[in-house]
Parts: structure tokens; C-alpha cells; sequence
């Protein structure tokens, strides 16, 4: 910020929240989206969201529904695998992950794992979950094993910030840590904590900027690489 005596330190600089690293692996970098982004992205998902498969509460095997909303991009995950269209909705065969989102995803490995990662321009994710929290949404643990593919998943959040719970590899239980997921912040899982149990405790609601075009509820997309 201008106007700062030296020394002093902005409110900003105090406030901050930094770069982290949970687990090996797993790279948490907050803000890295930028208003911009973070607007553009949400009015892509409202358009995602109308078709050609409409965002939906996904119906689980045992009857129940999950209180998150999701439309995916490229393939189609219903529990448990990936199809190209959405046979337990419309029918109808998903959209098509665009180029520009492949590439956020080569550059959000490329910088949370820096030279650490052989190759972030050979990332080729092709699908993407775009999932939508309102104020009562909730994920439980679960593990992100339906994939045929070891690589990395991509997760930008905009909208209300939430309780995340990235657990350990074995199961739902201790050791877990929670930590806060804030608009545009993106998370990087990959490595040893590809296949660590994680979840949605709780939104926050009220806690998101309407700048960015939501005016309430919590968007997280997932890219991933399906190995289909
Ligand atoms: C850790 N979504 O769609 S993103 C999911 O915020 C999912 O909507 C959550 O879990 C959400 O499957 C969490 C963070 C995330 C995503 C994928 C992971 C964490 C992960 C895969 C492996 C390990
Ligand atoms: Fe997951």
C-alpha cells in the first residue's frame, strides 16, 4: 500500500494469510485468483450451471441427495465414475472443459509446486467439478478415488469462505486439520495427498464479496485428470 511509513508494515502485510503447506503434497496458496478472475469465473459457472446438464443436488446409490449442487465439465461424475453424459440427469452429453480453465490449471501447478514438479505444462486436466455450497451445504470425508490418473487436483473457491478438513490417506479419522478455504484461494493436492480424505465441515455464510458476482453460497471447482 502507498502512504506507508517504512518499517511500519500495512494492516494488510499483518492480516495476511500465507502460503502453506499441510501435508507433502498439498499446497494451499490464498488469493491467488484475482477479482477479475474470480468474477469471470463465477459468470462462467452460472452459465455452466443452465445446461446442456443442469447443476443439480447429486442423488447418491443408497437414495439420499448431496446437500452440495454440482454440473461438471468434460466428463460427468454420478457416484461413483465418469461418463461423458449425464445419464442419471438429462442425458445429455456435458460441455466441454475450456482451454482457458485447462490452462489455469497448468499454471496453478506450476506455481504451488515451482521447479519441485517435473512437468506443470504437460498438466492436461480434462474435467471439471464445479460444485455450489448454499448457507446448509456440507461434504463429508471422502477420498477423490474414482480417477485412473495419479495427477494432481486443482480447487479454486470463490464466494463464502468454509471450514476445510484435509484429513490423512488412511481413513476418516485423526490426524485431520481444518483450515479456512477464502475466495480466490487455490488449493494444489497432489503427490502423497492425492488420496488424503477431505471435506466441507461447514460455509460461512455472509462472509463472501457480491463483487464477485455471488451474492450468497460458496462455488469450488475441482480440476482433474480423469485418465480416460
Ligand atoms: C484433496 N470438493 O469435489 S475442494 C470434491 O470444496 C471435493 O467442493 C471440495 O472434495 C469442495 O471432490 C473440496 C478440495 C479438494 C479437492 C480434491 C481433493 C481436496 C482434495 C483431492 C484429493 C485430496
Ligand atoms: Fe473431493
Amino acid at each position: 500500500m502507498a502512504g506507508q511509513p517504512a518499517g511500519q508494515g500495512s494492516f494488510d502485510a499483518l492480516t495476511a494469510r500465507e502460503r502453506s503447506y499441510p501435508a507433502p503434497g498439498a499446497v494451499h496458496v490464498p488469493g491467488w485468483l484475482s477479482p477479475d478472475d474470480q468474477r469471470r469465473l463465477v459468470a462462467a459457472c452460472r452459465e455452466w450451471a443452465r445446461g446442456p446438464v443442469p447443476m443439480r443436488h447429486t442423488r447418491l446409490p443408497r437414495g439420499g441427495v448431496m446437500s452440495v449442487q454440482t454440473v461438471c465439465l468434460g466428463w460427468h461424475w454420478s457416484p461413483y465414475r465418469y461418463t461423458r453424459t449425464a445419464d442419471d440427469v438429462n442425458g445429455a452429453r456435458v460441455a466441454a472443459l475450456p482451454q482457458w480453465l485447462a490452462e489455469w490449471g497448468r499454471r496453478a501447478v506450476a506455481e504451488a509446486y515451482g521447479e519441485s514438479y517435473g512437468d506443470a505444462a504437460a498438466y492436461e486436466p480434462d474435467t471439471a467439478l464445479v460444485n455450489f455450497y448454499g448457507a446448509e451445504a456440507k461434504m463429508g470425508l471422502h477420498q477423490d478415488k474414482d480417477e485412473r490418473a495419479d495427477a494432481p487436483v486443482v480447487s479454486l473457491s470463490v464466494g463464502d469462505t468454509c471450514v476445510f478438513r484435509f484429513g490423512n490417506t488412511e481413513n476418516r479419522g485423526k490426524p485431520y486439520t481444518d483450515l479456512e478455504l477464502v475466495s480466490g484461494d487455490l488449493f494444489v493436492f497432489g503427490g502423497a495427498s492425492r488420496y488424503a480424505y477431505h471435506g466441507v465441515p461447514k460455509v460461512l455464510p455472509g462472509t463472501g464479496d457480491p463483487a464477485t458476482g455471488l451474492a450468497q453460497g460458496r462455488l469450488n471447482v475441482t480440476l482433474r485428470t480423469t485418465g480416460m
